[in-house]
């Protein structure tokens, strides 16, 4: 069946992010590619303004920005807690990127979960006509396309999970896991970074629940899904055109001049214990400790602005990186050399790619991944004649499909060093070689690619049947 372009696509996401249109704004690719999806096919942006209210009252708040309709709502302070810090971040996000140490389960969490999800349904569903497209974003939000069809809406629904899916006997570990899998079944679409987290979803939904896999169509009951592997991309091209932008190219400069002749690792990830920070400042110690005659030639600038602060996992984590940052600085730097430039603030996106483009090695070790933008983000604005060296976790769904950058396993830090030497060392035109590779898929499954991948997908299910009376 034919989506009829004069309906709308609805986007549902925890956070809501409206054009900025600068491209030196703070927008993100991911809001960047939901915002032109908006564009294309007409509708609305809705979720959680960021704000707490007294009380929710499910008022919303409408904006218009370049052609987009946003609508937000603000939270209580007790959803707050219990939704966003608690049950999205204190337990699902680190079950989902396997730390089940972090993980904690509380009642609260998961009644506030709810909670938020039904009241997100509630105010939402009237700004959802006949024939709209739905189409919901992340974790914080599984069950809420079952809270829409018990509202009786019939459109069709898809979710993409951002973050990676867990093992069975993983997940097994979160109490609500099966009343969460089969909410999960009120979907058309599913859409998932990478063959791996799709084939774990499949396998609870199989053995925990008595689904069948039929095709790429998992049946359950009277419900059926069709799961699908769509890796997320960027928008390359304006990402390379970020790099030599004017502040691009000042930034590039700066770095370079800055650098005084040494070459830069970079790594540029939002403070988060997914990222495999303090595993990356180990592994770089190591290669400096088994390389002393190369101290002096090199650097590390890592970006690390703070998230999610209010959580103590992230307080943990930064204090700990400090620690380490310290240390090694403290224990290798010489009046005129720091190893480690650690930095905790967030730059504008053209700033940022003039710096991946001045660095001789892009270093992103994450532990688990769902994708990783800042690992295609460097690839593509690296100069064509003369490109860095991408230094990737085999853990980030990224590496399923830059399978030419150099891959490593994070939790080594032998494998780091050797990893950084080679790519210290690495002939230009096995670089250029490299780097062709890669940006050919990344320029072929960009983040246009991803959208249209998706929503036509969702486009194509069948509407039901009118009801019989
Ligand atoms: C989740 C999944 C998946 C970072 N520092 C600055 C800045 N950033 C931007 C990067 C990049 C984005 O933030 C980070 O995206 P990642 O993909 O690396 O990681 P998550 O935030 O964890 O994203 C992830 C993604 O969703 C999409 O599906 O890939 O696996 O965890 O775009 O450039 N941007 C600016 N200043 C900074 O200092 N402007």
């Amino acid at each position: 069946m034919e989506f009829d372009p004069l309906n709308r696509l609805v986007i549902i996401s925890n956070r809501v992010s409206a054009p900025t249109g600068s491209h030196s704004g703070s927008q993100g690719g991911l809001a960047v590619a939901l915002t032109s999806a908006l564009r294309e096919y007409k509708g609305i942006w809705f979720g959680w303004s960021g704000e707490q209210t007294e009380e929710y009252s499910g008022q919303i708040t409408f904006a218009r920005n370049e052609g987009v309709t946003t609508a937000t709502v603000d939270l209580e302070e007790q959803d707050v807690e219990e939704y966003y810090n608690g049950y999205a971040n204190r337990t699902l996000w680190p079950l989902f990127h396997y730390r089940v140490d972090l993980a904690e389960y509380e009642r609260e969490f998961a009644g506030g979960y709810q909670r938020v999800n039904v009241r997100f349904a509630e105010t939402v569903r009237p700004l959802i006509e006949e024939g709209d497209a739905v189409w919901i974003q992340d974790y914080h939000m599984f069950p809420l396309g079952e809270e829409l069809r018990k509202l009786g809406l019939k459109n069709r629904i898809g979710f993409f999970l951002h973050i990676p899916w867990p093992p069975r006997r993983l997940l097994s570990i979160l109490p609500e896991a099966e009343a969460l899998v089969r909410t999960m079944f009120a979907y058309d679409v599913i859409g998932f970074h990478t063959e791996e987290w799709l084939s774990s979803f499949v396998d609870y939904a199989c053995h925990e629940l008595g689904a069948i896999l039929d095709g790429d169509t998992l049946r359950l009951g009277e419900r059926h899904v069709k799961v699908m592997a769509v890796p997320i991309g960027i928008d390359a091209e304006e990402f390379a055109g970020l790099a030599t932008s004017t502040r691009g190219r000042l930034a590039f400069r700066q770095m370079r001049d800055s650098a005084v002749g040494r070459d830069m690792i970079v790594g540029v990830d939002r403070l988060d214990y997914s990222k495999g920070l303090e595993e990356r400042f180990l592994g770089y110690e190591r290669f400096l400790t088994e390389h002393p005659e190369e101290r002096k030639e090199v650097f590390l600038l890592q970006i690390a602005p703070p998230s999610r602060a209010t959580v103590g996992s992230y307080q943990r984590i930064r204090t700990s990186l400090e620690g380490i940052a310290g240390r090694i600085n403290g224990a290798y730097s010489d009046i005129d050399w720091t190893p480690i430039r650690y930095v905790n603030q967030g730059y504008p996106r053209d700033v940022l790619a003039g710096i991946y483009r001045a660095a001789k090695i892009g270093l992103v070790t994450p532990l688990r991944d769902g994708m990783n933008l800042v690992a295609k983000e460097y690839v593509a604005a690296q100069n064509p004649e003369d490109p860095g060296v991408l230094i990737l976790s085999r853990f980030a769904g990224a590496a399923c499909q830059l399978t030419d950058a150099v891959l490593i396993n994070p939790y080594s830090a032998e494998e780091m060093a050797d990893a950084i030497m080679l790519a210290l060392r690495m002939p230009r035109e096995e670089r250029i070689e490299r780097w062709q590779k890669m940006m050919a898929v990344i320029n072929r499954e960009d983040i246009g690619w991803w959208r249209r991948t998706f929503t036509e997908a969702l486009m194509q299910v069948p509407l039901p049947e009118t009801e019989p009376a």
